[in-house]
């Protein structure tokens, strides 16, 4: 059985070919700065969107074309989904791929069934893994979608759903070690609130914190070596969602002594929600050295929802690997597609287009950000912005060697500041272009 008859495997073609089912610049083996393009982008696949998501929106149901799909969320129909997922992952050629514990398989009659549920899925994912290389970037447990979380997991006001999302991150935990899960992740999920006026947010918090202790103790108890990673989000479900963006994150974790245990998956539509730039995100993780992974997707601009659309901005891309080279890599992380095709994109071909074209658009990405790098024009502006930090007094105050009373002494003698020199962020943006050719 194949699911995709007519696409054999994706080769790379270069960058002048016209081929839609071809890659013009993810060449997996072509090396730049000393290291693979396949080892710099560590590209993964998400099993939610691409092998569950059905095209739904707030305004319509499903209306995705997958033959494959028997119209159940049986065990039987997910086992032979995941010979659809990596036939699909084999032809496009990504070395990586990220699930939640029920994408993959069901949720049984109880704790103990789904637990049954999810191994016998996990057997066939070891297997298919084995035979193909394909490797798991990361592992998640879904602790939204039943009705169970509908006031939150961890921040429920229902101490048992705290239990039962322990026992669950408990045993996600466990299969993701399995099945040598370079990462897990937790994105919050409905952990956040609706109004504020029902809220005991100190005791949520302090439960959120609690919860993650807990992971952490887990974690170095089983010896699970991947790295730990909090998926911010400001919005939605929830109105207010407690891992808000980085900046936000990283204050919970240092107020609860989580800071160490923990990095950042940061994701671009995720960014926008909380009304930054993924630039921004990304820089304020990787300052911090907490940037860890990156779900790579979109949102709209004239759409106030998460609609992970797959990404193929190369300003997006560019900025994106430049801030990744500039910290020497992902570590155990990747750049994973968190992204799905269009609901008018319903047909299996179009789940291959928006893989391909992210793809490239991400090694193109690659390849700008190393010329960017290699030319220093843009570098050599900002380290010209900031020369007065060098030497003489700027120098001795990053040194801690002045005070108020020195500097006001300083000044006194000076008489007034340096004149200011231009910022120069029309010169930089056309200096940009010239890469973006
Ligand atoms: C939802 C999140 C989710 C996480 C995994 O907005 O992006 O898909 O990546 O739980
Ligand atoms: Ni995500
Ligand atoms: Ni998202």
């Amino acid at each position: 059985m194949t699911a995709f008859p007519d696409v054999a495997k994706i080769k790379y073609e270069g960058p002048d070919s016209k081929n839609p089912l071809a890659f013009r610049h993810y060449n997996p083996d072509e090396m730049v700065e000393g290291k693979s393009m396949r080892d710099h982008l560590r590209f993964a696949v998400c099993y939610w969107h691409t092998f569950r998501g059905t095209g739904s929106d707030p305004f319509g149901p499903g209306c995705a074309v997958r033959p494959w799909e028997d119209g159940t969320d049986s065990l039987d129909m997910a086992l032979k989904r995941v010979d659809v997922a990596f036939e699909f992952m084999e032809k496009l050629g990504v070395p990586y791929y990220c699930f939640h514990d029920r994408d993959v398989s069901p949720e049984g009659a109880n704790l103990a069934e789904t637990n049954k549920n999810l191994d016998a899925v996990v057997k066939k994912l070891a297997e298919s893994q084995q035979r193909t290389g394909i490797k798991l970037l990361w592992g998640t447990a879904n602790l939204f979608s039943n009705k169970r979380f509908v006031h939150g997991a961890s921040t429920s006001c229902n101490a048992d759903v705290f239990a039962y999302s322990a026992a669950q991150v408990k045993k996600a935990l466990e299969v993701t070690k399995e099945l040598g899960g370079e990462n897990y992740v937790f994105w919050g999920g409905r952990e956040g609130y609706m109004t504020i006026w029902n809220t005991d947010m100190k005791r949520e918090l302090d439960h959120l914190a609690r919860f993650f202790h807990m992971a952490v103790d887990y974690k170095k108890k089983i010896g699970f070596a991947g790295t730990f990673l909090i998926e911010p989000k400001p919005h939605e479900p929830t109105s207010h969602q407690y891992d808000f963006d980085c900046a936000n994150s990283l204050a919970f974790l240092r107020g609860y002594g989580l800071d160490k245990e923990f990095k950042f998956n940061v994701e671009t539509n995720h960014a926008t929600l909380a009304k930054h730039t993924m630039g921004h995100e990304l820089v304020y993780a990787s300052a911090n050295g907490m940037l860890g992974s990156i779900d790579a997707n979109r949102g709209d601009p004239l759409l106030g929802w998460d609609t992970d659309q797959f990404p193929t901005d190369l300003y997006l891309t560019a900025h994106t690997m430049l801030v990744v080279l500039g910290q020497k890599g992902l570590g155990s992380g990747g750049l994973n597609f968190d992204a799905k095709v269009r609901r008018e994109s319903f047909e299996p071909i179009d789940l291959f287009h928006a893989h391909v074209g992210s793809m490239d658009a991400f090694a193109q990405g690659l390849k700008i950000a190393a010329a960017i790098r290699k030319d220093g024009l843009i570098s050599d502006v900002v380290k010209q912005r900031y020369s007065s930090w060098d030497s003489g007094v700027g120098a001795s105050i990053e040194a801690g060697k002045e005070s108020f009373e020195s500097l006001e002494a300083y000044m006194l003698k000076k008489g007034d500041a340096d004149k200011n020199v231009s910022g120069r962020q029309e010169l930089i943006e056309n200096v940009l272009n010239r890469y973006l050719r």
